[in-house]
């Protein structure tokens, strides 16, 4: 084993949020390794940067209207908050639209053309006859040949994970316009990737410790041919080709994004200055490459293959391929709208529960499912109820009973526990060096409960009344058993792990390593260590009011007071009297025959002598007050998005300042939404929107 490790993360494509299943499948787990690298007392580089060119990118700005670059930048800058806000912290972050990356990745290809590795040929592609334009393989779309899934694209399935050529896809369409593909002749350059073949398969062969579906997924695609490739596209976003005549084409995305790992470490070591410092890593370390299922194709055999033929890069170490995290037995999915995006996620729960669950569920054998209950119960039972609550039980006793946690004798089970955290951090240390993160977090949690047990069968609370020292010895055992639970939580959750140390010793956990376990040290505890609070999560947004259109039959001056109104509504059904505070912005004569929307279930309160009998809502702005309206009948119900009303019984004034009621735009229109959790839902009557009176203000507050 050397000291050196490279980690790197698949480089994310700069053209939608990043969701909870890319963290689950390439992010955290680099973190969680490249934390445990650092603990180790090994030295590491851990890279990553956004994928910026080709189709995805091209594709999502064709659609928005705007260049490519726009849509780079703006989630390149989103992406930088978002591994921010989950602690997720990669010694660089770059972006495949540098100079430096172009260069490489220019001078790379140069050098495999002089090897002989790359070809040009005539080959059919798909075009698209309305468009008038070859159509590189993500903008064809159809039907998978090999699994059936309906919305395959020409470069791979999502569902299979197998690479496609757009030529086989059943009813091939073309994904700008949506009518069918044609194939027409064009020139490409080849990577003579079949002639790698066989080396491939016996370097595949020889990698004995990895994830049996990394290695059996390529092996396949050996067994059935590996088919030459090429590496240029018809388009013009992309690293441009030097060579003459090939003015209108570019390096394909893959090509040159595999080789951003590099450019970045390049950059890295640049802006450390120090030209040659990710030599030392890729020559003399180990490279780990972290990613979802659906880039092992790439990284298995696209990258080795390329590495092999140039000859001056070290191949993959570690390719770890991880499943798919699902939601509701479904992948994924933001341009589908499946699953949340990360900061969705984070304005439910806060980043220390996100990780631990994430952790928890890795798919790492298999896929997995993200619950938000399931999320709320583990966090709430384990980190928060058995680690956060054992780590407060011993610090407070200890301060309640003004102990010093000092070594004493140490009895038999003292010893057990020792020689029991002992055995556990080996075996914690061997499954995360063999990327086992999710059945190392699993044996913590076990070791949890075990020192759970030895605090409560110590009983300091009885041993306390006869004998101090001894009770400081057990406590001190009690701190040392929470200190390898500490630091072996860190790499999942490495901000409340922090906490936890410092509750204990008074000082940053920053620059521990491993090692510090084997040595006897003193504890510093602090007066209480709430380290990880119980989470609360509304799963689905439920809608309290009952909201239904009311027309106004009769308005007065309110008799005893100067800024109300006196109205008299038809619902429908029967008539309800309402006071409102409308009188310096509604003329009566405008109100009368008008509709409205009330608060039909709020409890009747008496203002100034006349008992309001609900609540009718308007938008409150600098200008004044402006009615929420429709055309819709008196009578009809008002819905939250599609959410009826799901309670019979009269609310509190105070329930509805609970709901965020507010103006947004939406079409081009000003329309009445309400935000309840991470939900922004349009209030509508027999589906309609409603409208509002009057030139409002966007987020003016409706009440
Ligand atoms: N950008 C695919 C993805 O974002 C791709 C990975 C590139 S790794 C060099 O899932
Ligand atoms: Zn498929």
């Amino acid at each position: 084993m050397t000291n050196k490790v490279v980690i790197n993360c698949a480089l994310p494509y700069a053209n939608s949020p990043l969701h909870i299943g890319h963290m689950a499948g390439a992010y955290i787990p680099g973190d969680i390794f490249h934390r445990f690298i650092a603990l180790s007392g090994r030295e590491s580089i851990f890279i990553c940067g956004t994928d910026e060119y080709g189709t995805p990118i091209a594709l999502k700005a064709e659609k928005e209207k705007t260049s490519p670059e726009v849509i780079a930048n703006t989630y390149y800058n989103e992406f930088l908050n978002t591994f921010e806000s989950l602690d997720i912290k990669f010694d660089y972050f770059g972006r495949t639209t540098s100079k430096v990356h172009e260069d490489f990745v220019q001078d790379f290809f140069q050098d495999l053309q002089e090897k002989g590795f790359l070809e040009k040929r005539q080959m059919e592609s798909a075009y698209c006859p309305r468009e008038k334009r070859f159509l590189p393989d993500r903008y064809v779309n159809g039907n998978c040949p090999r699994c059936g899934y309906e919305f395959a694209r020409g470069d791979q399935c999502d569902e299979c994970g197998r690479t496609n050529d757009p030529k086989d896809l059943i009813n091939p369409t073309c994904a700008i316009c949506g009518g069918p593909a044609e194939f027409r002749e064009t020139t490409h350059i080849f990577f003579k990737i079949s002639e790698l073949s066989d080396f491939l398969k016996e370097w595949l062969e020889s990698k004995k410790d990895w994830r049996a579906n990394v290695t059996a997924f390529p092996l396949n695609i050996i067994e059935g041919g590996l088919r030459d490739r090429s590496i240029t596209r018809d388009m013009d976003w992309g690293v441009k080709l030097r060579e003459k005549g090939m003015e209108g084409k570019r390096i394909y995305v893959w090509f040159e994004a595999l080789l951003g790992y590099l450019s970045n470490a390049i950059e890295y070591s640049e802006m450390k200055g120090e030209r040659d410092l990710w030599k030392g890593y890729y020559d003399d370390g180990e490279t780990y490459y972290f990613m979802g299922k659906d880039n092992i194709f790439f990284h298995t055999l696209f990258l080795p293959a390329m590495h092999k033929a140039s000859g001056k890069y070290p191949l993959p170490y570690r390719v770890t391929g991880n499943e798919y995290l699902r939601f509701k037995g479904q992948k994924f999915s933001k341009s589908r709208g499946i699953g949340f995006t990360v900061d969705e996620v984070l304005q439910m729960v806060d980043k220390d529960s996100l990780r631990y669950y994430i952790s928890s569920i890795l798919p790492e054998s298999s896929d997995s499912d993200f619950s938000l209950e399931e999320m709320k119960e583990k966090v709430n039972s384990e980190l928060s109820g058995k680690f956060g609550n054992l780590v407060n039980r011993i610090v407070t006793f200890s301060k309640n009973k003004g102990l010093m946690p000092i070594k004493g004798e140490s009895d038999h089970s003292d010893i057990e526990l020792m020689v029991h955290m002992d055995k556990f951090r080996e075996n914690y240390s061997s499954l995360m060096a063999s990327v086992e993160f999710r059945k190392a977090l699993g044996l913590w949690l076990e070791n949890v409960k075990i020192v759970n047990s030895y605090f409560n069968d110590s009983k300091p609370w009885d041993l306390v009344k006869t004998d101090k020292k001894a009770t400081e010895s057990k406590m001190w055992h009690a701190l040392k058993a929470v200190e390898y639970l500490t630091i072996t939580l860190y790499p999942f959750v490495p901000s409340g792990a922090g906490r936890a140390w410092e509750a204990i010793h008074g000082y940053a956990l920053d620059g521990i390593s491993l090692s510090h376990l084997a040595e006897t040290c003193e504890f510093k505890t602090a007066d209480t260590a709430i380290i990880f609070k119980k989470i609360e999560i509304q799963e689905e947004p439920e809608n309290q009011m009952n909201l239904v259109v009311g027309k106004i039959v009769f308005a007065e001056n309110h008799p005893n007071a100067d800024s109300l109104l006196h109205l008299k509504v038809n619902l429908g059904d029967h008539e309800i009297d309402l006071v409102a505070g409308l009188r310096k912005y509604y003329s009566l004569e405008n109100l009368e025959g008008k509709k409205i929307i009330v608060v039909k279930n709020l409890k009747h309160s008496k203002i100034r002598g006349i008992e309001s009998q609900g609540m009718l809502l308007a938008a409150q702005d600098s200008k004044g007050a402006h009615l929420l309206t429709t055309d819709e009948k008196e009578g009809t119900e008002v819905t939250v998005g599609d959410i009826a009303c799901s309670t019979n019984t009269k609310l509190d004034l105070d329930v509805l300042k609970t709901y965020e009621l507010r103006v947004d735009e939406y079409d081009g229109q000003m329309v009445p939404t309400a935000v309840i959790g991470r939900k922004r839902l349009h209030l509508k009557a027999n589906g309609k929107m409603l409208r509002i009176d009057g030139d409002v203000e966007q987020k003016a507050p409706i009440k």
